[in-house]
Parts: C-alpha cells; structure tokens; sequence
C-alpha cells in the first residue's frame, strides 16, 4: 500500500498541498548491499591481480562512469530528462529540479536571466549579450552554432532515462526558436541510449501567451507559428506528449494571484502534477493502483496532453465526485479548447484522506461514478485510474491527465 505522507514542500496550489512519504530506508538498505557489494568485488579484484596481463587502456579513465552520473531524486517511476530553453522554460525546469528531478539542463541566448540549475549552457550569439529578443529565426541559429555543446551536455547530465520534455514559453524569440532543434536533439540522444522508439519518449512541455501578451503582434505571431509547428509534430506522433498549459486560461483559473505569484505558481503547478503521476506510479495502492506501465501509455500515446486538479467537497454524497468533476473537470484544467472527444488515454488519479476512506460508506461507488464522469467526457479513451489514501489529507482530491488530444485548432485562431 502507498500510504502518501511526509515528503514535498509546500506548493502554491492548494490542492496540491499534500506530503509523500520518503523512502530514505529503502535506499539505505540498498546503498548498503551496493556497498557490500564493492567490497566483494574490490576483494575479489585483489586475489586475481597476482600475474594477471593487463591491458593498456585500463589506466584510461572513462569520463562518463556510473558514479559520476547526476542523480534522479524525484523517486518517480520513470527516469525524466529535462530540458529548458530561454526564460519560461529555464523557470519551469527549476519547478522540476525542485521536486528531485536533478537530470536536469537550461540553456539561454543570454545569461542575464537568473537561473538556479547548476547545469546552464548559454547558447551566446556574437553582439547580441541580451538574447534573440524575441525573434526566433536568431535563436534558431544560436542553437544550430551551439548544438554539440547541447548535445554532450545531455550526455553528461541525463545518462539513462526513460523519457525527455523539452519546456519552454511560446511567444518569446529563445524558447521557441530553439524547441524543435532541441526535440530533435533529444531524439537523436534517446536513440543513441538505446531507445526504439524515440519519437514517443521525447515530448514538449510549452505555455501559450496571456491575452494581453498576445496584443504584441510579434508575441502571437511567434505562438501561433511554433504552436501550430508543435502540434502538427504531436499530432503526427512525432513527438509525445505536447503538454499545453495556458496561461491565459490560468490567469482565470486562478483570478486572486498576485503578478509575483503568477508565473511561480503555474511553473510549480506543472511539475507538481506531473510529479504526483509519476511518483504514484511507483508504488501499489490498498485499493487502486495506477503503474508505471498506465504512466507510460499516458506519455507515448502521441497528441496533446492536458492535466488538472480538482478537490471535491461534497464527497459523502452518492454523484458528489461526479457531479464536481462534471462541472470542474474543464474549468480546472490547465488549458482550454481542447475537444476531449479526441483524447485517446486518460489518467485520474484520486487521492482521499485516509480518516475519510475509513469513515465515509459507500465512498468507492462515488468514486467509481467519478470515473464513469471522465469516461462519458473523453469518449473512446481508455482511463486508467488510481485511488490512494493520504495520511495528511482530510479532503478528496482528483488529479487528472488527458492526453493523445488532436491540436487546440480554435485556441490557434484566436493568436492570429
Ligand atoms: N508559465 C510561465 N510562462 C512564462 C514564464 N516566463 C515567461 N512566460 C511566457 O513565455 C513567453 C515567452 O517569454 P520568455 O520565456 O521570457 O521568452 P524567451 O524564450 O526567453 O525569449 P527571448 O527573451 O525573446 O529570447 C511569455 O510571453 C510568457 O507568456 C514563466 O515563468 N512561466
Ligand atoms: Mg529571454
């Protein structure tokens, strides 16, 4: 059973704010076999050295071994490499590296924009120390100027990962200008580790322009270009998933934020949702579980993916979780005119303070009717779902990702 205690910080969404329990003895234990191990081995080395020929290179050393790879300390499921270029995607990084995603790379056209990840490349372009300045066909190039720096960086930092997302603000010249380079970097590094399939473990996480961003002519015309640019990639399988986050629709989601609050709290909402998956998927529920393998189809199945959160209040109520779900499921998601309709997996995940999974009668036929809510609104999707109980939590809460969407067509038009 996974019981969800102790483990994240506090977040900036509400609904969020729940702990996972560390598995600090888990990884005692195994650093002390490992240990155990080495011993046996650095003994075993000592007893065949007598008169053993050796080869030359044995005194070379190999710059890239395992001890000296980057970490993943999220304790997800899957291994995630991320990457981010210009300042949204460098930001939105560091709400990953926060959360122990420490396979971590950020990369600018400028190293004015502050950045904590101690992984920064910085893509320079000769004359220009202040960035593409919005114009993408110059970031483009400084990619290009830069590519094999990117590209051994990602040797360096991600060693052997499951998956790849590449983040980054649409609107502005670095982020996009760079993107697609940068998706098809990954690729090519995916395949190099191994990876058959390297177009469905490569995937973009990007946010669209506010409306009053998207009053500046070259603001929409830079999203609406690499928008359209990324969604005919997902839409083709080409990449997987494109995960589209709004900030337009947040800004209303989310009405009271202050501008100091705004970007952080869409940032941390990203990696924090996407983390809530992962790091679920890796262990067994007491009454649903939702795996790795549910996890994996979720990010391979091509498309667009969305994701959302929902808390529900009136849960002892036999259709409260339906009913919630029925009317918030669109509001509380995280982008907009998207036609669940074409969705082709979902992941609902619902996560119920453990007093209430003990006390409340007949709370798993709410739930299930819950399910039922999703399954009615995506159609011919498969939902894969999980429910699990938190110590910390006196609530209902229902994470929920869509995915394999066909491109947000009317939300492009109104970036024209
Ligand atoms: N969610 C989110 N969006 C952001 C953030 N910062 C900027 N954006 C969005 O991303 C778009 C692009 O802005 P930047 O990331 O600053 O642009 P850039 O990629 O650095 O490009 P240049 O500075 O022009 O080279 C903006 O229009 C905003 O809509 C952030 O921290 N979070
Ligand atoms: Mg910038």
């Amino acid at each position: 059973m996974v019981t969800i205690q102790k483990r994240m910080g506090k977040v900036g969404n509400p609904a969020m704010e729940f702990k996972f329990e560390t598995q600090g003895k888990e990884k005692e234990e195994k650093e002390e076999k490992e240990e155990v191990k080495k011993e046996t081995s650095i003994q075993g080395k000592e007893e065949i050295d007598m008169g053993m020929p050796k080869v030359d290179v044995e005194e070379f050393k190999i710059p890239q071994d395992a001890e000296d790879e980057i970490k993943d300390e999220s304790e997800g499921a899957l291994k995630v490499g991320i990457m981010g270029g210009g300042q949204c995607g460098g930001r939105i990084v560091e709400s990953f590296y926060a959360l122990g995603y420490k396979k971590a790379l950020v990369y600018n056209t400028t190293a004015q924009d502050s950045c904590s990840i101690p992984n920064f490349l910085d893509l320079k372009i000769e004359g220009q120390p202040g960035g593409a300045g919005k114009n993408m066909k110059v970031a483009e190039q400084a990619l290009r100027d830069h590519e094999d720096e990117v590209y051994n960086e990602m040797t360096r930092i991600f060693g052997q990962v499951d998956h790849i997302l590449v983040c980054a603000g649409l609107g502005g010249g670095t982020g996009g200008g760079t993107i697609r380079g940068v998706l098809e970097l990954g690729k090519r590094y995916m395949k190099y580790i191994g990876w058959e399939d390297p177009e469905k473990r490569v995937g973009a996480v990007v946010t669209l322009p506010t409306a009053g961003e998207a009053n500046s002519p070259i603001v929409s015309a830079n999203a609406y270009d690499m928008g359209t640019a990324l969604s005919e990639m997902a839409d083709k399988e080409e990449i997987s998933p494109l995960i589209v986050v709004d900030n337009d629709k947040v800004k209303k989601l989310y009405a009271g934020l202050t501008i100091a609050k705004f970007f952080p709290t869409i940032n941390n909402t990203i990696a924090q949702l996407f983390h809530v998956f992962n790091w679920i998927s890796q262990g067994e529920s007491q009454f649903v579980t939702f795996d790795s393998t549910d996890f994996m189809t979720v990010l391979k199945c091509g498309g667009h993916l969305i994701m959302g959160v929902t808390v529900v209040e009136d849960y002892k109520a036999k259709t409260g979780i339906s009913s919630a779900l029925r009317s918030n499921l669109t509001k509380t998601l995280l982008a907009t005119d998207f036609d669940l309709k074409t969705a082709k997996v979902a992941a609902v995940v619902t996560v119920v303070g453990k007093k209430i999974t003990e006390e409340v009668e007949g709370l798993m036929d709410n739930i299930e009717y819950g399910f039922d809510t999703i399954a009615n609104f995506t159609g011919k999707a498969i939902v894969h779902r999980g429910i699990y109980a938190d110590e910390e939590r006196d609530n209902v809460c229902v994470y929920t990702m869509i995915s394999g969407l066909s491109a947000p067509t009317k939300r492009y038009d109104r970036l024209r």
